[in-house]
């Protein structure tokens, strides 16, 4: 490792157009973790090069530009907390922002620090392999170039591989089909293009999180809509508004108070567990709190603010469940439409819960029809629409709101071979094992932000953690002239065991969703995500550098 001083716009330009060259770190992504790495790793001094496939900085909000993209955390509980200049100057104009908003903030987040000169867009990565002789990577792009690194740090994010189903016909269809987080840019903004479905029929398949935040802009906007529904999901009312000059002034002041409250709570929310069990209070108490978080409680506040055993019960949660139940008949004004949109395959939070904004109230449109696709399934997708077991639907658009191959999809459509030729995506096709999702026994000096096993929180907080403790982890190699850090297979399954642990104690890990990896054909199953709090994974991380790195071997 060189001890390089910060690198410079020029030199850096210089780097990013020549073919092999070496830097300290390759840093994959440029997005929420992506940028906030590489600026952690210039000041630090570190030579860095960002590699991004977008033309852009953002990441999600780069990609996801579909109407209704927004946050789900609070606007000012996802910032970065590393600058107060930059707390103190960017005004968020809604408590949960819009997808355009988040990608402005990010932009000018890359601009006031600099960092685009550091980062290759339009670039993907597609290959990299260990050399142990250099005890470097190599990274290759889809252009063929090679760039040599000492560290590679995937900030590839955990819902960026876009799955497409295995349907048939799916290449036939005329009209317009699209991934929601392929959405044709604005070309006069920072979001999505509306003639998309302006006017239009338009299909769409899945009802995730992503479709709960689309559908109500499709309904509003398109000469009609079928939601092809699979499953249905609990949804909750986020309860978004704009945030007014006074509260404005208000949160800018209590900024450090916050950032302490989500370093406190499991899910690095401003929301925490209710210490009580459902079971300590009477009814009318527990349908209190019930009442007043569906009907006041901010984004995730139904699902993260509730009785801390509706997460860990099912006897608890299925007293929510069917509170919620009882607010969804009481929204849909069709009996049969509402049986359909209540979920039967899983309690409430047992699936990453999708925030809604007037969701069920969609299907009381005249030009809406939602489609249960488990009862009479997609046959095939047709030159000109959907056909399921029942009927045809002619249509002028499809849109897959089908999800991501989340975690693992990222780094494994990379082919990352270790120093033995050994692929990542070969291991993890066996088994889901990593070193507290920071590293993977046999493939040194790669570092995983939000990958598989992230702690399961409010993201930026997470990925704070994780890069604070890569770059820490970097300079103390530095101080001691260690060229080489990977964790041994026994800490690795040592560690592994433990999140599997983890994940048990959670109704989480009992029923199918992405997290649990169930929605990839053939993928292991196993919890994408690390399920103790997020205190636990701070102090463990804290932990670890403090003993010197147990369980990694650092040469
Ligand atoms: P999700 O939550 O994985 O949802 C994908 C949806 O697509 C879900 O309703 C699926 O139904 C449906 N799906 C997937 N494959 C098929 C096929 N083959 N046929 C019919 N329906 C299908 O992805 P999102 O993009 O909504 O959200 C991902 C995360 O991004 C979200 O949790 C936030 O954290 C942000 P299924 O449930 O599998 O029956």
């Amino acid at each position: 490792m060189s001890n390089a001083p910060a690198v410079s716009s020029t030199s850096t330009h210089r780097a990013a157009s020549g073919a092999a060259t070496q830097f300290d770190a390759v840093v994959i992504g440029a997005g929420v973790s992506g940028l906030y790495q590489i600026y952690r790793l210039r000041e630090a001094g570190f030579s860095v090069l960002g590699i991004e496939a977008g033309s852009g900085v953002g990441g999600t909000w780069y990609w996801n530009r579909y109407p209704g993209a927004r946050f789900d955390s609070e606007s000012y509980t996802y910032a970065y907390s590393f600058s107060d200049e930059l707390l103190q100057e960017w005004n968020w104009n809604e408590h949960f922002a819009p997808q355009p908003e988040t990608l402005a903030y990010l932009n000018h987040v890359a601009d006031k620090f600099n960092l685009r000169p550091l980062i290759r867009f339009n670039t993907r990565v597609t290959a990299a392999t260990f050399d142990a002789n250099a005890q470097c990577w190599d990274i290759v792009t889809e252009a063929g170039a090679t760039i040599r690194t000492r560290f590679m740090i995937m900030a590839t994010g955990l819902l960026s591989a876009t799955q497409f189903p295995d349907i048939p016909g799916i290449d036939s269809f005329q009209g317009k089909s699209l991934h929601t987080s392929r959405w044709p840019h604005d070309p006069n903004g920072l979001g999505g293009d509306k003639s998309v479905y302006l006017g239009k029929r338009v299909g769409i398949i899945g009802t995730g999180a992503t479709a709960v935040q689309l559908i109500p802009h499709l309904a509003a906007g398109a000469a009609s809509l079928h939601v092809f529904q699979r499953t249905a999901n609990w949804c909750a009312p986020l309860h978004n508004g704009p945030i007014k000059p006074e509260e404005q002034a208000a949160l800018k002041a209590s900024y450090p108070a916050i950032f302490q409250l989500c370093d406190k709570t499991g899910g690095a929310f401003m929301h925490d567990f209710d210490p009580r069990s459902v079971f300590d209070v009477s009814a009318e108490e527990r349908e209190a709190l019930f009442e007043k978080l569906y009907t006041h409680g901010r984004g995730f506040a139904l699902w993260l603010a509730n009785f801390h055993d509706v997460m860990t019960d099912m006897r608890a949660n299925k007293l929510l469940s069917d509170f919620v139940a009882r607010k969804i008949r009481a929204r849909v004004k069709d009996p049969a439409v509402a049986t359909k949109l209540v979920p039967t395959t899983h309690g409430f939070g047992q699936r990453r819960v999708p925030m809604e904004t007037n969701y069920y109230e969609v299907y009381n449109q005249d030009n809406v029809t939602l489609i249960d696709i488990r009862e009479n399934p997609i046959a095939r997708i047709t030159p000109t629409g959907i056909k399921t077991t029942a009927a045809e639907y002619d249509l002028d658009v499809i849109i897959f709101a089908t999800g991501f191959d989340a975690g693992t999809g990222a780094i494994s459509r990379i082919d990352i071979r270790g120093p033995d030729g050994s692929s990542i995506k070969d291991k993890w096709s066996r088994e889901l094992k990593t070193f507290m999702g920071l590293q993977v026994s046999g493939f040194p000096n790669m570092f995983m932000h939000i990958g598989p096993h992230a702690a399961f929180c409010n993201l930026p907080r997470c990925a704070q953690i994780t890069v604070d403790w890569v770059t820490e982890l970097m300079g103390y190699m530095r101080e001691r002239n260690l060229r080489e850090v990977v964790p041994t297979p026994e800490a690795e399954t040592a560690w592994t065991r433990h999140a599997e642990a983890e994940a048990d104690k959670t109704l989480l890990s009992k029923t199918d969703s992405w997290i649990m990896g169930s929605n990839i054909p053939g993928k292991p199953r196993a919890l994408l995500l690390y399920a103790a709090p997020a205190p636990v994974f701070r102090q463990e991380c804290k932990a670890l550098a403090e003993n010197h790195y147990q369980g990694m071997q650092l040469r």
